[in-house]
């Protein structure tokens, strides 16, 4: 099963790593075919190179969209080298059989990601690539297709192995082949989907290129594995780890769900925090400084804290890493890092340290998949925004500005608290967060006592829950959750309004002298 390599197809958009791989090549006596940029490319470093317009007898044409569509090229992949008719052909027509085909294709991903133009984006959808890997693929009982520049050392160690390839190899890269094919094609499929505005096309597909294997997933008995969607949102996905050991399945949901919240707050308007817990933040602040951020955030609801992830919207300093190197934490992750800051953290081997380079746009349209049996939900992810004009004062009393701004903040917190979320906010920072009840009341109840608890913890005279606003994902449905908070210290409320029972709840925020403010949004989140 060990076929040598007489003659590669090389033609590639992603040149990275080249020459190298061309030059071991033709060192292996391997008759190297190309087309247009890619021979060049070989050309000018010297490498002996036959272009594919020769072979085919056709120059490339219509703007390179016909260059290897021909049978002296699709002959020369899909041949059987043991079937009499097939040599035959190949024969009668003067097919030379193409043994190791390497291509990479147009950058449509990319170029899509760009924000290029419809027509820049159409023209940047591959044809001829494809069709000869599919057709290399299908073929690997005797042909071996590269897709990826990283697997060129594989091959040559391969080669330097077996002087060949053997099958088991070329069966692994027909996979990967025929998974790049179907990746590009829904990368295709759903920018299309997107461009011509159909939220709901009637096939849909998705793809991932392969991140991280983990021991395991949200559980030990859970195998799990981490796929990138070649989006490069600015994220987890996308972060450089600068120490500490592999991420865990749950590392990464966490992570995200930080970096996705503390994200909302734009460094211009100052630095925040946010530390997270099992997907819900258990502090989140806003700052004078980084430390500041952090300490308010840590302030909140310290025990929850130990062994959390922090997110930072600003680049990480010496000051605020030496504070949180004072307890456990799992992971930090920010846009940079100070050198000062790396040096503090190398003490821990535990703690990880995640860097991006920027905040993923809170605005940017995403789409979200969650499985169901038998088939899984999509939509838009949350980018829900309101804007100040849209905030509308209920009560008789408006709230004063210092509230007004610790409304938005706590209603910005809320939108990533799962259900039912009861968020308690005092000058920018939470003080208390009841998330994931099944009633508002319990939410409301739980974040009123993790503010009484922390007071107590931190030796204050009154619950910080004192003279606190408070944000609720969606709206009360009756006039006791809003007690609740009132009762808790809250003096003005922000939620999305539109229950049966608003003029209750309304007039029992008036009696109780409370200001509220309705959103007409809510942020459900499960
Ligand atoms: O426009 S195409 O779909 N038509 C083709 O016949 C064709 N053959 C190869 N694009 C085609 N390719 C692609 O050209 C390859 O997949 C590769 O990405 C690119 C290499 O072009 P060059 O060698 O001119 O840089």
């Amino acid at each position: 099963t060990e076929v040598p390599l007489r003659r590669a197809l090389i033609s590639v958009s992603d040149k990275t790593g080249l020459i190298e791989f061309a030059t071991a090549l033709a060192g292996r006596g391997v008759e190297i075919l190309s087309t247009g940029g890619t021979a060049k490319a070989l050309r000018d470093a010297g490498i002996a190179v036959r272009d594919v317009a020769e072979v085919t007898g056709f120059p490339e044409m219509m703007d390179g969209r016909v260059k290897t569509l021909h049978p002296m090229v699709h002959g020369g992949l899909l041949a059987l080298r043991d079937n009499a008719e097939h040599v035959a052909a190949m024969e009668a027509h003067g097919i030379g059989a193409i043994d190791l085909l390497v291509v990479n294709l147009y950058p449509f991903e990319a170029t899509v990601a760009s924000g290029a133009d419809y027509d820049t984006c159409i023209e940047n959808i591959d044809i001829g690539g494809p069709a000869m890997i599919r057709a290399a693929a299908k073929n690997h009982a005797f042909v071996t297709v590269v897709v990826d520049t990283e697997d060129y050392a594989d091959v040559l160690a391969e080669l330097e192995a077996t002087g060949g390839t053997s099958l088991a190899f070329r069966q692994k890269m027909a996979r990967t082949a025929y998974a790049r094919t179907a990746a590009y094609d829904a990368a295709v499929s759903s920018w299309m989907a997107a461009a011509q505005g159909d939220a709901a096309p009637r096939r849909r597909a998705f793809a991932g290129t392969l991140k991280q294997t983990m021991r395991y997933g949200e559980n030990p008995h859970q195998q799990a594995a981490f796929y990138v969607d070649g989006s490069n949102r600015p994220g987890v996905a996308t972060a450089v780890q600068h120490q500490g050991k592999e991420l865990s399945y749950n590392n990464i949901n966490d992570t995200d769900a930080a970096f996705e919240l503390v994200a909302e707050f734009d460094p211009a308007d100052g630095p925040a925090c946010a530390i997270i817990k099992h997907a819900n933040p258990c502090g989140v602040a806003r700052g004078g400084s980084l430390l500041d951020a952090y300490r308010k955030a840590f302030d909140c609801d310290r025990t929850s804290a130990f062994g959390g992830i922090v997110a930072l919207n600003q680049r990480l300093d010496a000051a605020t890493a030496e504070e949180i190197v004072k307890i456990f934490t799992e992971v930090v992750i920010a846009p940079e890092a100070d050198e000062a800051a790396k040096a503090i953290f190398a003490a821990k081997k535990n703690l990880r340290l995640l860097t991006t380079g920027a905040l993923p746009d809170p605005r940017a349209a995403v789409t979200a998949y969650k499985q169901v049996a038998g088939g899984f939900l999509v939509q838009d992810k949350d980018t829900g925004f309101v804007p100040e004009a849209d905030l509308r004062v209920v009560t008789k009393r408006a709230p004063t500005a210092a509230e007004m701004d610790d409304l938005r903040f706590a209603w910005t917190v809320a939108k990533h608290v799962k259900s039912n979320a009861i968020v308690y906010v005092r000058d920018g920072a939470t003080v208390g967060v009841g998330a994931g009840q099944m009633s508002r009341v319990d939410s409301s109840t739980i974040a009123a006592l993790k503010a009484g608890r922390m007071g107590a913890e931190l030796g204050l005279a009154e619950t910080p829950a004192k003279g606190s606003v408070v944000a609720s994902d969606a709206f009360f449905p009756f006039a006791d959750g809003l007690m609740a908070a009132a009762e808790a210290g809250a003096t003005a409320i922000i939620q999305p309004g539109g229950s049966m029972r608003d003029d209750e709840v309304i007039a029992a925020a008036d009696a109780a002298g409370l200001a509220m403010v309705f959103t007409g949004m809510r942020h459900f989140r499960h």
